[in-house]
């Protein structure tokens, strides 16, 4: 008895870096069949056989966009943020009849000389939380029923009340346009047997539920994220290929997800995104698999869950996950007290994809410990701080965000 309490979801989360389990990396240069990855070409072969293993073991495989996916402008308005930006809200359609779609919030500079580069993540609370800003539509948020009763809807977050974790203002005056969807517009973020969000679009007949190695619902985000990059495309004020896709946390596991099944991104940004985002799985530092599939059982595909307490059987780590982004420039953040997070395993997983950065002749990240708080290392392709303070995305996190931008996406 004792020994099994000592394992599982009723043990304390390791915050000791000296019980830190011995590991061994899977090397992301090395195919399969043994032989060693030395140039681009080798690479893009190696990418697909991890990309294959993070779809079938991991997140889940995601079908292809809907064929009658398609955009409407809803709103426009020119005269935001005193005069400095442009407002759209922006449908994206799933589906033919219209029934099923996200609405993507954006504010573009109007100073502007053409198309401009953007910022576009999810948010988690409903687009109107975002920002004061009157004018924002009120998204229907969609959080868990309470037993046996109905979604909670309408008027659960007030207007603006995540507005500090997105700086509009800073990011327009800095020439970016910014984005953002409410998450829950693509899949509620509750297990409900996956029965709310995109995912019933797509069931075979008879389907009730995702195949084990198909979408959870950080899948269905990333999904969804990528097709509002077929919107982007047709957009003439963004620059498409100058998007940088930006989450906090949960969000920040997706990101990471988003840019590597859709390489037209051309940067990712994970803010705090610990377990199953940037932080290495086999230090099991914090939050665990175990963990993270009892809190959150609907996240990841249903294959995820044999590696509870397995995390050193899984044929990936997430060192491999922020590889699939090279040689797309990456920026990993974390914060100094989010231990659950394991910032030194999100730092670590910045180190373990630098080889594969080297491949195209860019410079990554070094090093056996995180640098100092509030001391971005950002001379590469891969760039990092961890900041003081708690599990957040801040204004100082995103003003690193810029100055990286500013390196890779002017
Ligand atoms: C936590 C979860 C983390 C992280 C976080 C968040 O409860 O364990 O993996 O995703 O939520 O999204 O804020």
């Amino acid at each position: 008895l004792l020994a099994l309490s000592a394992v599982g979801y009723a043990q304390q989360p390791n915050y000791d870096e000296s019980k830190v389990p011995a590991y061994t990396l899977p090397n992301p240069l090395k195919m399969e069949n043994g032989k060693a990855v030395v140039t681009k070409e080798e690479w893009n072969e190696r990418r697909k056989e991890i990309l294959q293993l993070f779809e079938t073991q991991v997140y889940g495989k995601a079908p292809a966009h809907p064929k009658d996916l398609h955009f409407k402008v809803l709103k426009e308005d020119r005269y935001a943020i005193n005069n400095m930006a442009t407002r759209k809200e922006v449908a994206v359609y799933f589906s033919k009849d219209e029934k099923h779609y996200m609405t993507i919030l954006m504010y573009v500079p109007n100073k502007r000389n053409g198309a401009v580069p953007m910022f576009f993540g999810l948010n988690f609370k409903g687009n109107h939380t975002v920002s004061d800003d009157p004018n924002i539509t009120e998204s229907i948020t969609r959080m868990k029923p309470k037993e046996g009763g109905k979604e909670i809807q309408m008027g659960t977050f007030k207007r603006g009340a995540e507005a500090s974790r997105w700086p509009i203002e800073m990011l327009i005056a800095n020439g970016y346009a910014i984005a953002t969807v409410y998450r829950g517009d693509i899949d509620p973020d509750y297990d409900d047997g996956y029965q709310n969000g995109v995912q019933p679009l797509f069931y075979q007949k008879g389907q009730t539920k995702p195949a084990a190695d198909e979408w959870g619902t950080l899948a269905a985000w990333a999904w969804g994220l990528s097709c509002a990059m077929d919107y982007f495309e047709t957009d003439e004020d963004i620059d498409s290929k100058k998007v940088a896709v930006i989450g906090h946390s949960r969000h920040g596991k997706t990101a990471l997800w988003t840019g590597a099944i859709d390489q037209r991104f051309a940067m990712a940004i994970s803010n705090d995104s610990g377990c199953g985002g940037a932080a290495i799985s086999r230090r099991k530092f914090g939050e665990t698999f175990r963990k993270i599939n009892t809190l959150f059982p609907h996240w990841f595909c249903e294959n995820f869950k044999q590696y509870n307490d397995r995390e050193e059987h899984l044929a990936v780590d997430q060192h491999q996950l922020v590889a699939l982004m090279a040689p797309r420039p990456v920026y990993i953040a974390s914060a100094a007290e989010d231990l659950w997070a394991d910032p030194k395993g999100e730092f670590l997983s910045g180190v373990h994809a630098t080889p594969v950065y080297e491949v195209f002749g860019l410079d990554g990240i070094k090093g056996v410990d995180a640098p100092k708080v509030n001391e971005p290392i950002m001379n590469g392709a891969i760039g990092y701080h961890v900041r003081s303070g708690n599990h957040d995305i801040n204004l100082y996190d995103w003003q690193q965000f810029v100055k990286f931008a500013d390196k890779h996406l002017k």
